[in-house]
């Protein structure tokens, strides 16, 4: 498909097996798609659990991609990526492998049975906005800059760990 490109940040998280290698797998499959590039990725953050409280920290990262797919074509990606690696799809806000989110897709506003942008929950999580403030502090959803929303969520005990941001090349 070659429609026009599109700039999209995802999210990317996990807390079990290895979260690290998981989402440098996910990013490389990708950067893989002849439709689509990986621009910008976050260092990787290890944030404490939200929502279900009892389970391990997660490693979190974001990431910005050029795309010529469709919204639809690009979650299809993401969740074949997932497949693929293996992700077990349990409780809901529970422990997994990976879980890539799209953030946000250019401008878009869609509202379809299995397809929300920007993410109905990303403004509330700090384990979202710390990674995507590092990449894309400037960008606006809901006439909010990333990094002033950021600033008034509760980050405690998020930690930006000293991977640089080519991680996911290695
Ligand atoms: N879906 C709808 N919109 C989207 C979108 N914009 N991007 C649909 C991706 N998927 C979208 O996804 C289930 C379905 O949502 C997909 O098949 C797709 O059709 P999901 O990720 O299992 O669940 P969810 O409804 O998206 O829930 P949500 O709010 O993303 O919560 P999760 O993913 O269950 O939460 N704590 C820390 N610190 N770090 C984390 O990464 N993650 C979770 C997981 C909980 N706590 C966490 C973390
Ligand atoms: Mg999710």
């Amino acid at each position: 498909m070659s429609g026009q490109n599109n700039t999209v940040y995802l999210s990317l998280g996990g807390n079990l097996g290895d979260p690290e290698a998981s989402m440098a797998a996910a990013l490389r499959i990708l950067d893989a798609d002849a439709d689509t590039r990986v621009a910008a990725v976050s260092s990787l953050y290890r944030t404490p659990p939200w929502g279900k409280l009892d389970q391990p920290d997660f490693l979190n990262a974001a990431a910005g991609l050029s795309t010529r797919l469709s919204p639809r074509a690009l979650l299809d990606l993401c969740l074949d990526a997932e497949r693929r690696l293996k992700r077990v799809r349990e409780e809901r806000w529970g422990p997994r492998l990976i879980d890539i989110d799209i953030l946000v897709f250019g401008d878009r506003i869609i509202q379809e049975t299995g397809l929300e942008v920007p993410h109905p929950r990303m403004l509330e999580r700090a384990f979202v906005l710390a990674p995507l403030a590092e990449i894309a502090p400037e960008l606006a959803i809901r006439e909010q800059s990333v990094l002033e929303r950021l600033r008034s969520v509760d980050a405690a005990g998020i930690e930006r760990l000293p991977s640089g941001r080519d991680w996911w090349l290695r």
